[in-house]
């Protein structure tokens, strides 16, 4: 049976000969309908995954998250993302339930009993069940939730002609107040940008810190190249220390590309020769115009594709695997 944290250890699993319905039965799962959903310990059935309307995740955004991608039956950057969301919890003083370990342990049963080669995981922890007010103190116990499902994939086209940016009126928070490198569950900065995207008709928003530098786009990492250097803003800019964008990092030294964190303006972006944007979900999607300033040729540049391929092959190559 599940311990008290509802995981069970990792190696007798290991040596099971078949896990994922195994990982099922432990958790006293009958059959799997559709998906199955951790959620405080136990796996659950879709239908049976709900929270209190009073859980502070939902009333006030208090909580953290995580998106993680699988890839050929191994979860990419697991270790980065768990202790992001830790770094995350630190920030807004909530305690995470499970340790690392059992976390990671987690995480990769809740994706064996969905039995996923390719997939998004998202990890959840809100501030648990208060009252009305907004007194975190109240919040007795926090709600882990654990979603692994297949990926939507983005459209092969986004990839090929490239993405129009327009950048969004409104600006970044500022690091003092929501601070952007806290994954938090209050996204309303983001989805105020993406609200104007939709309403100019284009599928992206830049966001600009207050200070008028270049921070993020609403869920990716933003990245300009001129004459073979790499450019991306500093955390400091206001961006989430993001895990591609770290893995970018990696790979430029890999293809012999000088990589620098410096701020960039809106002028930067408009005069590179190529820019792109990074995240989990999208991967690496090549930028073709902001503010209806043609960036470079107008289309996906040789240096971003370099990128994304080398990008392709990590994420085929690295990995926490799942099913070993
Ligand atoms: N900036 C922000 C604000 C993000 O939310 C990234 C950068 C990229 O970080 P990673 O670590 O993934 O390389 C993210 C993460 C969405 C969506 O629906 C996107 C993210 C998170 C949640 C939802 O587009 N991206």
């Amino acid at each position: 049976m599940p311990g008290a944290s509802g995981v069970k250890e990792l190696k007798e699993v290991n040596h099971n000969p078949s896990p994922c319905k195994r990982i099922r039965e432990e958790f006293g799962v009958k059959e799997k309908k559709e998906m199955l959903i951790y959620l405080n310990g136990k796996l659950v059935q879709e239908e049976d995954a709900k929270i209190s309307v009073f859980d502070h995740g939902l009333l006030y955004g208090d909580g953290i998250f995580e998106g993680i991608r699988i890839y050929n039956g191994k979860i990419f950057k697991l270790d980065e993302h768990i202790e992001r969301l830790y770094n995350s919890a630190k920030a807004i003083m909530l305690e995470v339930p499970l340790n690392f370990y059992d976390m990671k342990n987690a995480t990769i049963q809740t994706v064996r009993a969905n039995e996923l080669q390719d997939g998004y995981i998202r990890l959840i922890v809100t501030r648990g069940v208060g009252d009305l007010g907004l007194n975190p103190l109240k919040c007795k116990v926090p709600t882990l939730i654990i979603i692994a499902n297949k990926v939507a994939l983005y459209p092969e086209s986004l990839y090929e002609k490239g993405l129009d940016v327009i950048t969004a009126s409104t600006r970044r928070n500022l690091s003092e107040s929501v601070n952007p490198a806290i994954k938090s569950l209050n996204y309303l900065n983001n989805i105020l940008a993406k609200i104007e995207a939709n309403n100019s008709g284009f599928p992206e928003a830049l966001l600009l810190n207050q200070e008028g530098f270049v921070s993020e786009c609403t869920g990716e990492n933003i990245f300009a190249v001129k004459n073979r250097m790499v450019m991306t803003p500093p955390v400091s800019a206001g961006v989430l220390d993001g895990i591609t964008r770290n893995a970018i990092k990696e790979l430029c030294s890999r293809l012999k590309l000088e990589f620098r964190e410096i701020n960039l303006t809106r002028y930067d972006i408009f005069n590179a020769d190529e820019a792109f944007l990074s995240g989990t979900a999208a991967e690496i999607v090549p930028v073709v115009s902001l503010d209806r300033r043609i960036i470079g040729s107008g289309k996906p540049g040789e240096i971003t594709k370099s990128i994304g391929r080398e990008f392709r092959l990590l994420t085929h190559t690295d990995g926490v695997p799942v099913y070993e």
